[in-house]
């Protein structure tokens, strides 16, 4: 069943459609089209006695059970998908011969899978970790894969070192531990001897590793690639991914608690949002530089340890993709989806990046490990909407049937066909290469530091301070003090206050001062920087009991509606609370079965009565204190406001950031509209909460 309000199909969902198959109303078969006489119990010689082996269909059954595993990603293998288009804004053919870049009336199929690095399948979505961000674009001539982060950089220069960083990431090999999680030795210890790692690990000890949402986090291609045009002219370029709804983030406590509460989060909302028809969207942007300029930025751009400051090359907005279609079945499509960098289309083209290098042989390689052969391909989600004619044959799952035909080439039994298509198929750039065979990293990715520290520059204080936290919580995790030292004496190198600020919360020598912060700062990195955005998708928790004021809910309610945000009214108890003129509000779910840390708001209405019940249940108190100290929107109407006091929340300055309250008289426009702009700011950091006991 498709999504109640998808646009119309693509040709990709064409495609899928034949794929489809639809048991209602049918009889149940064995996998040979036998009609099954009892599926409830085993063929045996009487009731009581030994199941015959005679019984096909038992067999049948618990084979097929026995063989549901395919082995999971070696990592990403947590991961949610989704179904959408992609829609060029204008032609960009002076840039690419790529058509789907060149027709703004061309609404090309795209399927997105999100993803956690470390974790395995099953561990939870908001851990601290990199999202993937991978997009298959099924072109008219053929599958472009852009599998990029929401990072727009990476641990490592050279792709050789991937298996040794990912062993360092993931659990410990003695005893598996932890779990999606990098605060350990290894981790560690690996990214303190690569120092090359320093920028990517100040990312991920920053916010960007907890995002509120798939939709409300940038996704960038990471390496530099190249644009070809049709007289063949490279132009280098940086795919970049801007969402529509904003960048933000969960807050560390708050992500630690969702895992819990909710360790499917990112995948719920990202379900429920499609499904409510808030398709998240997200504009491309390019950066482009000519390869005559790619001396000029003072470090390398085949260098995937830096980015180039959006002020020095600003991002041309090159199209929008929408998201609106839930895949029909998890692992039809997004367990099997083979997304390989080695997917490009004429036009678009690779450079001498050594990771980018490495890459194109490692996603090739692991489908067949993980997809069980060499016809992958021919996996519903992963054909392409081309069509695809080749002398490429047999193994394991091979589903077309060559029609008496030549399976060579050159032949003259099938008129030749297929037929290479020369200049017009795909031409690799006829880069100019030349070079001793070594083994050396060039000079030019020798600095490892100077773009951490314009990170670090560019962070506002709330952001400098969870960055503080983050390091100290994960060194804090590690075992190995010399370890722990060696970490600091790295970040003395990108900024020596953060290094003594680190040291001074993990019981390590501070290091000492070695050269100047060079103040270089790039305002587009911080999400402080980021302007408010709508409130679409966002969760708003309405409190309330027995006696609550109806006016002070359902225009509220209402109002968020119309905005697309989630609100829902939660409750002692599931089914429904009398309201103070004797009406009857729904309640939407029993607050014992949620939690604060799964709303970005809280709202406590009017009603004398409903209060003294509110602050008289633990549960409820907790959620608006703990909802406070995640620096979360509240709003406090009339009596509701009670719960701030027993909350026992600090008031004035900087504490009331982000509160908006409201007199007992019925709930005014001017409430709606405060709160809905505080709902729109996300979190206000400057609160202070480190007394709040939540
Ligand atoms: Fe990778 C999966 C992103 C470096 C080897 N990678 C994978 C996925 C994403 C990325 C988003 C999940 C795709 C999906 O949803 O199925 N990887 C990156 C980025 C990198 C990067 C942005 C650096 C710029 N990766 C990288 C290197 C290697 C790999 C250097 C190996 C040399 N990556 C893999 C892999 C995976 C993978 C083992 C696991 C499952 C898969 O490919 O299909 O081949």
């Amino acid at each position: 069943m498709s999504s109640p309000r998808q646009n119309s199909p693509t040709s990709k969902d064409e495609q899928l459609a034949s794929y489809r198959l639809d048991n209602r109303g049918k009889v149940m078969t064995t996998d040979q089209g036998i009609p099954v006489q009892d599926t409830d119990n085993s063929l045996k010689a009487g009731a009581r006695g030994p199941t015959l082996l005679e019984d096909f269909h038992l067999r049948e059954k618990i084979m097929r059970f026995d063989h549901e595993r395919i082995p999971e990603r070696v990592v990403h293998a947590r991961g949610s998908g989704a179904h959408g288009y992609f829609q060029v804004y204008e032609s960009l053919a002076e840039l690419t011969c790529a058509e789907f870049l060149a027709d703004p009336s061309v609404r090309t199929p795209v399927f997105v899978r999100f993803s956690t690095v470390q974790g395995s399948r099953g561990s939870a979505d908001t851990v601290r970790d990199v999202r993937g961000f991978a997009t298959k674009f099924y072109t008219g001539q053929g599958n472009f894969d852009l599998v990029g982060n929401n990072m727009p950089v990476f641990f490592i220069q050279d792709g050789i070192k991937f298996p040794d960083f990912v062993h360092a990431l993931k659990p410990e090999p003695y005893h598996e531990m932890p779990q999606a999680a990098s605060a350990h030795d290894s981790f560690w210890d690996f990214v303190s001897l690569a120092p090359e790692s320093m920028h990517h690990v100040i990312w991920l000890m920053s916010d960007r590793a907890l995002p509120r949402s798939f939709a409300m986090m940038q996704g960038f291609g990471v390496h530099t690639f190249r644009f070809i045009n049709a007289q063949g002219t490279s132009t280098f370029v940086k795919f970049h991914w801007k969402p529509v709804l904003g960048t933000h983030s969960l807050v560390w406590d708050e992500a630690q608690k969702v895992a819990g509460k909710d360790p499917d989060f990112n995948r719920r909302d990202l379900w429920d949002s499609i499904e409510a028809g808030n398709f998240p969207e997200f504009e491309l942007g390019v950066q482009l530089i000519d390869e005559a300029d790619a001396d000029r930025f003072g470090f390398d751009l085949l260098d995937v340890t830096k980015i180039i400051p959006e002020e020095e090359v600003p991002v041309r907005p090159i199209g929008r993709m929408v998201l609106n279609r839930n895949p029909d079945n998890f692992f039809a499509e997004t367990e099997q989806v083979a997304f390989c960098v080695q997917n490009v289309v004429p036009g678009i083209g690779f450079t001498d990046d050594p990771m980018l290098q490495a890459r194109l042989f490692s996603y090739l390689d692991t489908q067949l490990t993980r997809l069980g052969g060499p016809n992958f391909a021919q996996i519903p989600i992963n054909r392409p909407v081309a069509p695809m004619h080749n002398h490429q044959q047999d193994g394991f799952h091979a589903d077309p049937i060559p029609a008496r035909q030549a399976n060579y080439h050159p032949n003259s039994i099938s008129d030749g066909s297929p037929e290479p298509a020369g200049d017009a198929g795909y031409v690799h750039y006829p880069e100019i290469v030349q070079g001793p065979k070594i083994r050396k990293r060039p000079e030019s990715f020798a600095d490892h530091y100077s773009q951490a520290t314009m990170f670090w520059n560019s962070m506002s204080d709330w952001e400098k301070r969870h960055i503080v936290a983050a390091y100290r919580f994960e060194l804090g995790k590690v075992e190995r003090k010399h370890i722990r030292q060696r970490v600091v004496e790295h970040l003395t190198q990108i900024d020596h206050g953060l290094a003594v600020a680190v040291a001074e919360g993990i019981g390590v020598q501070a290091p000492a001062k070695v050269g100047e912060n060079h103040d270089r700062r790039s305002p587009a990195l911080s999400q402080a920087n980021m302007p408010p955005d709508s409130i679409k998708g966002r969760k708003v928790a309405i409190l309330v009991a027995d006696g609550v004021d109806a006016a002070s809910v359902t225009p509220l309610v209402d109002a968020l509606r119309a905005q697309h945000a989630v609100p829902e009214l939660l409750a002692a108890a599931d089914g429904a609370v009398t309201a103070a003129d004797g009406s009857t509000l729904p309640v939407d779910r029993a607050i014992t079965t949620m939690a604060s840390v799964l709303y970005d708001a809280v709202v406590v209405p009017d009603g004398v009565t409903a209060a003294e019940a509110l602050r008289a249940d633990g549960y409820a108190v907790h959620f608006v204190a703990e909802a406070y100290k995640h620096a979360k929107p509240l709003g406090f109407v009339g009596a509701g406001a009670q719960l701030w006091t027993a909350a026992h929340l600090p008031t004035g300055g900087t504490a009331d950031a982000g509160v908006v309250t409201a007199e007992g008289d019925g709930l005014g426009s001017q409430f709606i509209d405060a709160f809905i702009t505080t709902i729109a700011g996300h979190r206000f950091n400057e609160r202070p909460v480190d007394a709040i006991a939540a």
